[in-house]
């Protein structure tokens, strides 16, 4: 069967079982969206590129599929290298297609030329520039292969105008040929063991969940190794909800604005078992201070993560559900090997009960008086109590990020989708419109901030004529925050360019103006009333502006580049801390 290049990329697209995509057309595409008139596939049109990225990455994030988007050439190329590099930091996989200038004319600054697989190569896991018809079902089932499997991560195929036009005889391959790329998913079985040898031995354990558990689907067998051996578990930004945060063994987030108990159990353990995790700095504070008594297994499917930052003492490159299915096992065997030797698999009761205390002693607080200003964490709660526990939460960038990862309840894997390692502001609004496609069952709601809400807000003009009744509460305290944090107690209180303004823009009427449902919310008494309104919406995304104390500050704090013992603890602690 002849077909074009373009009728051969759509027919590859729904080969591989894409329903969504999520785009904006322009001349050197301009032959691929010609053939998805008539495709099975739906696209939602975005107001600028990098909605179309984030969409696609929150599709992935709440879904576990890979995400689609589909741009021009030129501007729209460079538009989209954001949700690139956030995926790529964060390894979500998606799929990016991209219009070319002719393939002849690439290098003569034709119109809207620019060189994206060059731009790109730093924030792909693989690109591909199409110089023949042909290759395009195998480019694209290559894509679809590289982008899920191994360490997740972006994908993006760059496509000439004339390469979309020319003719091909269209053809379907059977699996991918690819010999340079095969990654490990098995872990090595003598590293298992050791790893269970070493975990036998520890008096004060922590498991160090990282955003590999959830990428693997690792969830539940996470579960059943924490309960089989007592360990406790902190889950970093990128895990949150892949340990039940109810769960008597979960400390909840660790890190520069993690809780004291997440913290202090880190620098105090003498085993971090780390699944999935990278050490990134946000967690370690200062390196050669980190967790110094600790012995390290490091289980991660990308190698080069094993001893880029720390030295594990085990290091174990696969998989890691397949990984702690087999740790599982190994543990077991230990277990029984050496039962009746109470120098091996001490009890950890010593240990839980510090934990329970650091607990108890330093929780977070913060502190709402009935007719005073409105507090963020407040909101939030108030959030997390009046929305069902399956709830897609969906956060910006700056302190309401850090607040709603602190104080929200993760039950269940898949329920809290964010930019972590790269941080891009204006993440939320349309991560939730992707993701809310991607489940349209759930409630899914974003935490913003005023700051980042200005970034991306137009995408909520999409969502209305799509009807993607998303939600978003916006922390509005009229300031960068986080930014305004860091001024405060590290410039000492030199505010350089971080004032907002609370009304300028009005986001009630901005809101009704994109089509939504506008809300605004002054004092603690409407926050319940608002949400439960919006709770009711279904027909049309909703935005509730809240608007919130602009001194209040997120605590803990670790002060960057300083060691995670110099966390600093809300100064207001001692008043109300027995909350
Ligand atoms: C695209 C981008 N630009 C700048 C920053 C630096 N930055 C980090 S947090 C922040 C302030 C965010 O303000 P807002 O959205 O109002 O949230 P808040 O911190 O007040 O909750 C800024 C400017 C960033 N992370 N991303």
């Amino acid at each position: 069967m002849k077909l074009t290049g373009a009728q051969a990329l759509i027919k590859s697209l729904e080969h591989e079982a894409v329903e969504v995509m999520f785009g904006l057309p322009g001349g050197a595409i301009l032959p691929v969206y010609d053939p998805l008139i008539d495709s099975s596939i739906r696209h939602i049109l975005v107001r600028h590129e990098q909605g179309a990225g984030h969409m696609a990455e929150g599709y992935a994030h709440a879904t576990g599929r890979p995400g689609v988007a589909m741009v021009t050439s030129g501007p729209a190329a460079t538009n989209i290298v954001t949700p690139l590099c956030d995926a790529y930091m964060d390894s979500i996989p998606i799929v990016v297609i991209t219009g070319q200038v002719p393939y002849a004319n690439i290098g003569t600054d034709a119109f809207q030329e620019c060189d994206t697989v060059g731009i790109t190569m730093p924030v792909t896991k693989h690109n591909w520039l199409v110089t023949d018809a042909q290759d395009i079902p195998r480019i694209v089932r290559e894509a679809f292969h590289v982008a899920t499997t191994g360490r997740p991560g972006p994908v993006l195929v760059d496509v000439p105008k004339d390469i979309a036009n020319q003719q091909m005889d269209w053809y379907w391959p059977d699996g991918v040929d690819m010999p340079g790329y095969k990654p490990t998913t098995k872990g090595h079985a003598k590293q298992i063991k050791d790893a269970a040898r070493l975990m036998s031995q520890s008096r004060r354990p922590v498991i160090y969940a990282g955003g590999g558990i959830l990428k693997a689907r690792a969830a539940e067998v996470l579960r059943e190794l924490v309960e089989l051996t007592g360990f406790p578990v902190v889950t970093t930004l990128m895990a949150r909800g892949s340990f039940p945060d109810d769960h008597e063994l979960c400390l909840g987030m660790p890190g520069m604005h993690g809780n004291y108990t997440a913290v202090t159990s880190m620098q105090q353990a003498d085993l971090l078992v780390a699944l999935g995790s990278r050490f990134d700095d946000r967690v370690t504070g200062k390196v050669g201070a980190f967790a110094p008594e600790a012995k390290i297994i490091h289980v991660d499917i990308d190698p080069a993560e094993l001893g880029k930052v720390r030295q594990p003492d085990v290091p174990i490159v696969g998989d890691c559900r397949q990984v702690i299915e087999e740790l599982v096992k190994a543990v077991l065997a230990d277990k029984a090997k050496h039962s009746g030797d109470d120098t091996q698999w001490p009890s950890l009761a010593e240990w839980q009960t510090r934990l329970r205390d650091w607990q108890r002693d330093f929780p977070l607080v913060y502190d709402q008086q009935p007719d005073g200003p409105l507090k963020p964490q407040f909101c939030v709660d108030q959030l997390r109590d009046h929305t069902p526990d399956d709830t897609i939460v969906v956060a910006g960038v700056g302190q309401h990020q850090m607040w709603t990862s602190q104080r929200w309840k993760f039950n269940h894997p898949y329920t809290f989708v964010n930019s972590g390692g790269l941080g891009t502001m204006g993440f939320a609004v349309p991560a939730a419109i992707g993701a809310k496609v991607g489940m349209p069952d759930r409630m899914v709601w974003a935490v913003d901030g005023d700051g980042c809400f200005q970034m991306t807000a137009q995408e909520l003009v999409t969502a209305s004529s799509e009807r993607i009744p998303v939600k978003i509460a916006i922390l509005n305290n009229a300031y960068l925050g986080m930014v305004r944090q860091w001024q405060e107690l590290f410039y000492e209180e030199r505010y350089s360019e971080v004032y907002l303004s609370p009304d300028l823009p009005d986001y009630v009427m901005w809101a009704e103006a994109m089509g939504c449902v506008g809300i605004r919310v002054d004092s603690p008494e409407e926050v319940e009333p608002a949400i439960d309104k919006a709770n009711d919406i279904d027909d049309r995304p909703v935005v509730i502006d809240f608007r919130t104390d602009y001194r209040e500050k997120v605590y803990p704090m670790v002060p960057a580049g300083h060691s995670n013992d110099e966390i600093i603890l809300d100064p207001a602690h001692d008043t109300y801390g027995e909350r």
